[in-house]
């Protein structure tokens, strides 16, 4: 009846922006990801709860603020229905969710990513279910599309399935953590929450955007190519296509209507002071995701020198050094 977990978030390199259908949550199109440390989030959850509850970082969150946490817990519940029969539905009762992220929420910082891949493993894990791997991304990504990615450590792989109810879309992994040490430095450039919310900006630009068909059709091939040169740690490669994806990802959503413009005047910055810096031949590059922050990636051993020029650039306020990190699991607590 109780379970806690660690999940952390995870960086897109071929990113996710759009959804073939909303009600299942199903992406248009798949994505890879790279799942980060020590950045995480920390979940318990226990059932047997008169009702549900969430606690955010020691905040309460009023019911019309957890709707999806609501159907996640009620999609739990259904399958131990189907499992161990309808009593064992009733016997579980509400589920109290205790949940801290030790960086900040709803920033473009991929909360979503690791708050409903611990979400979905703890409430599962307590419910007593014993979902495969495929069966158990496939529940997270109901909460949160990146968040089906960091059920995995290292590298991960989002499938955007064909069938309609949504069994086919889920993620793999492809390339644990020790595959690559590399670094990834966030600059974060302002602090709060972001105006125009992941979900809300993608289905503007599906809906509004001409460029979103073009983008869409980039995914896939961008997909293959990141696969290859993650497989030969190609770090040239690997930067093209990121630096690309994310480019081509706001880009569609800037051409929407009204604009969905998730920069600031230091998101620009660091992206010229990064080319800069690979321009004098360090080996570098960056992503962007639904925020103004932007994520740096480099080798392990040119880490400082990254640090120090992102941290001198005009609009960053600090900076995050992250490491490939291991996949949602349980914790004793
Ligand atoms: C990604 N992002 O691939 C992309 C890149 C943001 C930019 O996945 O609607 O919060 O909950 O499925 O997972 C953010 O979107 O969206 C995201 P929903 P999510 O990481």
């Amino acid at each position: 009846m109780h379970a806690s977990v660690v999940a952390h978030p995870n960086i897109a390199l071929v990113k996710y922006w759009g959804k073939r259908d909303s009600r299942l949550n199903l992406p248009a199109a798949g994505s890879l990801s790279l799942t980060l440390g020590p950045v995480a989030t920390r979940t318990s959850l226990t059932f047997g709860a008169e009702e549900d509850s969430l606690e955010l970082n020691g905040v309460a969150v009023p019911a019309a603020k957890r709707l999806r946490v609501a159907t996640l817990l009620d999609r739990v519940r259904d399958l131990v229905a189907l499992e161990q029969g309808p009593a064992a539905r009733a016997a579980l009762g509400g589920a109290r969710i205790l949940s801290t992220n030790d960086f900040p929420t709803a920033a473009g910082l991929a909360s979503s990513s690791s708050g409903f891949a611990a979400l979905a493993l703890a409430a599962t894990e307590a419910a007593g279910l014993h979902l495969s791997l495929p069966q158990l991304s496939a529940l997270a990504r109901e909460g949160s599309g990146s968040a089906a990615r960091s059920l995995f450590g290292g590298f991960a792989r989002m499938h955007a399935g064909t069938r309609a109810d949504g069994t086919d879309a889920f993620a793999e992994p492809l390339f644990d953590e020790h595959h690559w040490d590399l670094r990834v430095v966030i600059a974060v450039t302002v602090e709060g929450e972001k105006e125009v919310a992941s979900t809300d900006g993608m289905n503007l630009t599906e809906r509004t955007s001409p460029y979103y068909p073009a983008w869409i059709e980039t995914v896939e091939p961008d997909v293959q190519s990141a696969m290859t040169a993650i497989a030969a740690r190609d770090f040239d490669h690997l930067a093209r296509i990121a630096e690309a994806s994310a480019l081509r990802m706001h880009a569609s959503a800037i051409a929407a209507d009204p604009g969905v413009l998730y920069w600031r005047g230091a998101t620009v910055e660091v992206i010229h002071e990064v080319r800069r810096l690979r321009a004098g031949g360090l080996p570098v590059f960056f992503t962007i995701d639904a925020g103004p922050h932007v994520k740096v990636f480099t080798p392990a051993d040119e880490v400082s020198a990254v640090v120090r020029a992102l941290e001198a650039t005009p609009g960053v306020l600090r900076t995050i050094v992250t490491t490939p990190a291991a996949g949602a699991h349980l914790v004793h607590g």
